[in-house]
């Protein structure tokens, strides 16, 4: 199992690991988060101990420092219980990634040993009320004054606000568009930090979404990331990794979708056969194992590219997200077509991760900027 096309003997044993993990800690309980809207923060915690909250920050920062690949295999693993657990340990792991990646010495004592153990967990704030997918749009001000930055202005739609402890966020330091922003560490308690009311959403619902808003909050100079100027630059290298993950989170959902479809059809009795028996079911779970294959290997070549940081890798980690979403979320409905009304009720897991995938369509980019990425991509090369 060592060609290119397979996975490695360790790369099939976290991945294992990570099956375990969910079978035990995450399955059992994900219907409940989602109908109570329970944050599961001890089980989350339970995943940071096995190293899950700090997959590609390095060993140097206390990390477990593997590659795109195997975040990928985690959060596939994850979904399979709860692409909304999954998709929000991921948000962790980009953030911590980026004050790894981007930060000095200093930023990286003061934040990370407690954001790799995940006591305490990093949202990533870049979406405004005014500017979503035009993200270099972006209003929201850092003043700098003397040795701080005064920050005024409105996250929206983050993912964790009020709950987490840690706030990687861009803001305005210079110049209209993408040159003139840059990234800061924030905390949960800095005086002018506050947060909107809890959103009401169709799916995502074990994990809190809010509003950041900053009302003249002053925060230390030693608090950015990098150097003023390059906050859009790696908000955007964060996401290439984010992407991936949440296209991992929608095949997790879909191969449970698919699973749970295979039997549940074979068990179903109507006009006297197992429904599995009609061939137009088994030609829709042939499409669906299909689909999800293609979209599992294009995904796994995208994550090999952006651990070598290939010339490529932000148009393939688009083109990866695009067709993971797209395809899960297809692969789900159909498997709820196949339940009949069942697949309608909540007494089968179908609806929620009907649900749960929805988003992943729309967030870390929706599907039209992934087009747009990858079609700019295809005329500058
Ligand atoms: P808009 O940008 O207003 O887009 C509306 C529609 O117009 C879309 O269909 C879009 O594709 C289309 N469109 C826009 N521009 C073009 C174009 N040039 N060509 C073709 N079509 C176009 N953000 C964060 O920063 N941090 C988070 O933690 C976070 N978590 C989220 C959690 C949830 C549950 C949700 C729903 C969102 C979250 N987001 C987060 C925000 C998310 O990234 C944005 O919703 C997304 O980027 C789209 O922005 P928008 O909602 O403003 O839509
Ligand atoms: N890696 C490195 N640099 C990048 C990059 C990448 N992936 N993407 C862009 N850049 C650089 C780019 O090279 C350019 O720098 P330079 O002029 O020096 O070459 C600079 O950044 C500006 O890039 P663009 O000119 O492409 O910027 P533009 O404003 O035209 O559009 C776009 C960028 C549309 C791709 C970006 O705004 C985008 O991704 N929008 C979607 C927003 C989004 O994904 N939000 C997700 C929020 S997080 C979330 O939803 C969660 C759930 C956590």
């Amino acid at each position: 199992m060592t060609d290119q096309f397979s996975l490695t003997e360790d790369q099939l044993a976290i991945q294992d690991m990570a099956q375990k993990f969910t079978a035990d800690e995450i399955t059992p309980h994900a219907a409940k988060w989602d109908e109570d809207h329970i944050f599961p923060r001890e089980t989350i915690k339970k995943a940071a101990d096995l190293g899950f909250g700090s997959i590609y920050v390095s060993e140097a920062s206390g990390g477990i420092g593997l590659g795109r690949l195997e975040a990928a295999l985690i959060m596939e693993a994850m979904a399979y219980g709860c692409p909304s657990t999954s998709a929000f340990i991921s948000i962790h792991n980009m953030a911590s990634w980026m004050i790894d990646s981007f930060g000095d010495q200093q930023l990286k004592d003061r934040y990370l040993p407690d954001l790799v153990c995940m006591d305490k967990i990093a949202s990533y704030c870049l979406t405004e009320p005014g500017s979503g997918s035009d993200a270099a749009a972006m209003k929201t001000t850092a003043k700098l004054e003397d040795d701080h930055y005064v920050l005024n202005g409105a996250k929206q739609f983050i993912s964790g606000a009020g709950e987490n402890e840690v706030y990687v966020l861009m803001a305005r330091t210079g110049e209209d568009g993408p040159k003139g922003i840059s990234c800061f560490v924030l905390e949960k308690g800095m005086e002018g930090l506050g947060f909107g009311a809890l959103e009401k959403k169709l799916g995502w619902n074990s994990q809190p979404t809010r509003q950041v808003l900053l009302d003249n909050v002053r925060v230390p100079v030693t608090n950015r990331v990098g150097a003023e100027g390059d906050g859009f630059r790696f908000a955007m290298m964060g996401l290439d990794g984010g992407r991936l993950n949440i296209g991992a989170c929608s095949l997790g959902g879909a191969q449970r979708c698919l699973d749970e479809a295979m039997a549940y059809t074979m068990d179903r009795k109507q006009f006297g056969q197992r429904i599995i028996d009609f061939q137009n079911t088994q030609f829709t779970l042939a499409d669906m194992a299909t689909d999800l294959e293609a979209a599992r290997w294009l995904l796994y070549t995208a994550a090999a590219k952006v651990t070598a940081n290939a010339p490529d890798k932000t148009k393939f980690a688009a083109m990866a997200k695009r067709l993971a979403t797209d395809s899960g979320s297809k692969i789900v409905n159909d498997a709820l077509q196949l339940f009949g009304g069942y697949g309608y009720l909540q007494d089968y897991p179908i609806e929620r991760f009907w649900r749960d995938l929805r988003v992943h369509s729309i967030l870390e980019g929706t599907n039209q900027v992934m087009r747009m990425i990858i079609s700019r991509e295809m005329m500058r090369q």
